[in-house]
């Protein structure tokens, strides 16, 4: 069979391209990718790190790897504790963002705690479920109705969405704002920010005591002395959705029995783990077997750990990502390295990574194939190979194809499992972890799922039979704690943010060109001030009829202000209450117009 390639961005749909980059005409790919997927051969070729460079100088990657030695080994004698290794999902292969993980284990480093995205609904829906594995695509083709619950899958997951217009799916959307997906779906429900888990407590209490109730939930009883508390109008009060329209939504789960789409912006606002949560459980409510997606990466039984090396080493200091500027000021670190993530502008406070580097409190090493805004600034750039130039393994959380990749185009850079690896020979560390073949690890780790490396390399895709299913019979607890939203003063709203079509949070500006920092609001125009207890930034106003008054809508790629200050360095450093997840969505602003 011929190579194939997957895309390893964080989405939901991970195309699976043949070697022309051509996408797969099989379920679900159906043979159509995005405008990330169709530029992907042009951005390859622009903005990239071509060589090594130390402070700004153009060194050889192996000059980099001896001066990057000497740096760990120097902060190593202080404390191994003051090195921070950072990353994120810019490359969801097992290599890629998995492996490298050992050698800060084996330093026992610090490391940031990968909380930013979706860790919150994971394990929001694990305390019920067992799981927070959920529907398959297959299983989605099912269904005759849909809720998307903050999940605007017509920008976030384009074949999510295109799967549910083709099944001629009734579409009902939860949002704060008419988003796009809100305008094509069937009914729109519009929320308040942070106030999801009313709205469902509203739609329990309906399904239990309207008899409803056609599914079995552990601790049913508990759930139901818990809603009794709650009166119809105070959820509707508090959530802004009318009572009307809560009762119709009980009972178009109960009529319908529509799939539950749960987006994982919900998990980054107030109330989001116990919203999610409690969302995951209204399909069991009323009979449904995993009705409901969330993310299904936990389900497949592929051993990130064994990737990671958690079974030898580990790090000695986990920092939240809601911290990561106010460990920076607080000077917790003399060397960054971060792979695989643009922190200055995606991690709260990422503003104080900028100024600790320019005042040399912090040697940040960054190794990325793009020139990204935390490349910009690094004391040490290296150069990484893209996705379409290296030998991974790649999973989906959506459908269950593993792909094993194969590079389409002449590598540019170092590998990061070759990058930890030379360090590691160049710091004198010999360890088992460092010294496994990285393939051997990936197979140990692909076992789990029921796949072996030898399997993958001959087929090039194979079809993992998911190992860890939700409970036919979820437990209702532990019940929600929910926090009402601190009320709005004149002038202040809501900020929120969205995926835009045309990035993947802050890449693509090499085709697309820098989205404006504009903040959509309901009516006014101009450029304004948008100030949190935390801080401020500058950015243009622009009238939107779909954004409700007292709501702030920014596109989360376009994260930098007017002036070249990170957006977040107005985001206050809030943890969730099930995994640390930062607070992103529904901070309370205040608007100023802007003078001059
Ligand atoms: N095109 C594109 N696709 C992407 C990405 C991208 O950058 N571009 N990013 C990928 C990544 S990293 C992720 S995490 C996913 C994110 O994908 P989703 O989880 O689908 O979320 P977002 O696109 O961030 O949009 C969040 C939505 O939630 C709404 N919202 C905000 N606060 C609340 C609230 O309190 N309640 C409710 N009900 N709604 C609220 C916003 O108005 C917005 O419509 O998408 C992935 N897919
Ligand atoms: N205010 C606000 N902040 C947010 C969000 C929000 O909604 N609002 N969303 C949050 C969410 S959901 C997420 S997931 C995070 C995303 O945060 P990041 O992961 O930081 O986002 P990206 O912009 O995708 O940056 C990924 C980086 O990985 C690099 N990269 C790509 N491929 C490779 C590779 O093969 N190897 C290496 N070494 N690097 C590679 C890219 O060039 C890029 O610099 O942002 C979060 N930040
Ligand atoms: S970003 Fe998502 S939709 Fe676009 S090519 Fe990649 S996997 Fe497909
Ligand atoms: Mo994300």
């Amino acid at each position: 069979m011929e190579g194939l390639i997957a895309c390893t961005r964080d989405c939901y749909d991970t195309c699976i391209f043949n070697n022309k980059y051509e996408p797969l005409r099989m379920f679900p790919i159906n043979g159509f990718t995005c405008a990330r997927g169709r530029a992907d051969l042009t951005r390859n070729g622009r903005n990239r790190v071509s060589s090594a460079y130390i402070d700004g100088k153009e060194v050889s990657v192996d000059e980099a790897i001896k001066y990057v030695a000497k740096l760990l080994r120097e902060a190593l004698k202080r404390n191994p504790a003051r090195i921070l290794r950072t990353d994120y999902d810019g490359n969801q292969g097992l290599l890629t963002w998995y492996y490298p993980d050992r050698l800060f284990n084996v330093l026992g480093a610090s490391q940031t705690d990968r909380s930013i995205c979706s860790s919150e609904g994971h394990e929001a829906i694990r305390v019920h479920y067992g799981t927070s594995m959920g529907a398959l695509p297959e299983d989605l083709q099912g269904f005759k109705a849909a809720v998307l619950w903050a999940f605007p899958a017509s920008t976030s997951a384009p074949h999510i969405w295109a799967l549910l217009v083709k099944a001629g799916m009734v579409k009902v959307a939860v949002d704060v704002r008419l988003s796009d997906t809100a305008r094509k779906s069937d009914i729109a429900i519009i929320v308040k920010p942070g106030t999801d888990v009313f709205l469902a407590l509203g739609v329990v209490k309906v399904i239990i005591e309207e008899g409803l109730v056609e599914g079995k939930v552990r601790h049913l009883e508990d759930l139901a002395s818990y809603v009794k508390q709650y009166t119809l109008s105070y959820l509707s009060d508090v959530s802004g959705v009318k009572v009307d329209e809560i009762k119709w939504l009980a009972e178009f789960y109960h009529d319908h029995k529509p799939v539950t789409l749960i987006g994982f912006a919900l998990g980054r606002s107030l109330n989001g783990g116990d919203a999610i949560g409690l969302i995951s459980l209204i399909p069991a409510l009323v009979g449904l077997r995993r009705g409901y997606y969330y993310s299904n990466s936990m389900g497949w039984g592929i051993d990130f750990n064994y990737l990671r090396g958690l079974h030898m080493a580990r790090s000695l200091r986990v920092v939240p990502m809601a911290e990561f500027g106010e460990f920076i000021e607080r000077g917790e670190f003399d060397v960054i390295y971060a792979w695989n993530e643009n922190p200055v502008l995606t991690l709260p406070g990422g503003d104080r990574l900028i100024e600790a580097v320019r005042e040399g409190r912090v040697t940040l090493i960054v190794h990325d194939p793009y020139w990204s805004d935390t490349a910009k600034i690094a004391d040490v750039v290296i150069p990484a190979p893209t996705f379409l130039e290296k030998y991974d393994v790649v999973y989906s959380y959506w459908h269950n194809y593993l792909v094993y990749n194969e590079p389409i185009r002449a590598p540019m850079g170092i590998t990061e499992v070759d990058l930890v690896r030379a360090i590691a020979r160049e710091m004198g560390i010999t360890h088992p972890l460092l010294e496994e073949d990285p393939w051997d690890a990936v197979d140990r780790a692909i076992r789990g799922a029921g796949v072996t490396l030898s399997e993958l390399r001959e087929r090039k895709i194979v079809k993992m039979t998911p190992r860890y299913l939700p409970s036919d019979e979820p437990d209702a607890l532990p019940l929600p704690s929910p926090i009402e939203p601190e009320p709005l003063k004149d002038g202040e709203a809501y900020l929120v943010f969205s995926s835009h079509p045309l990035y993947t949070n802050t890449q693509f500006r090499e085709v697309y060109g820098s989205l404006e920092p504009i903040a959509y609001i309901h009516d006014y125009e101009g450029v304004v001030i948008l100030e949190s207890r935390y801080g401020s930034v500058k950015v243009k106003a622009v009238k939107d009829p779909n954004i409700p008054k007292g709501i702030v809508l920014i596109y989360k790629s376009s994260l930098i202000d007017l002036e070249g200050k990170p957006i977040n360095s107005i985001i206050e450093p809030i943890k969730g209450k099930y995994a640390n997840t930062p607070r992103l969505n529904g901070i309370k602003v205040k608007l100023r117009a802007a003078k001059g």
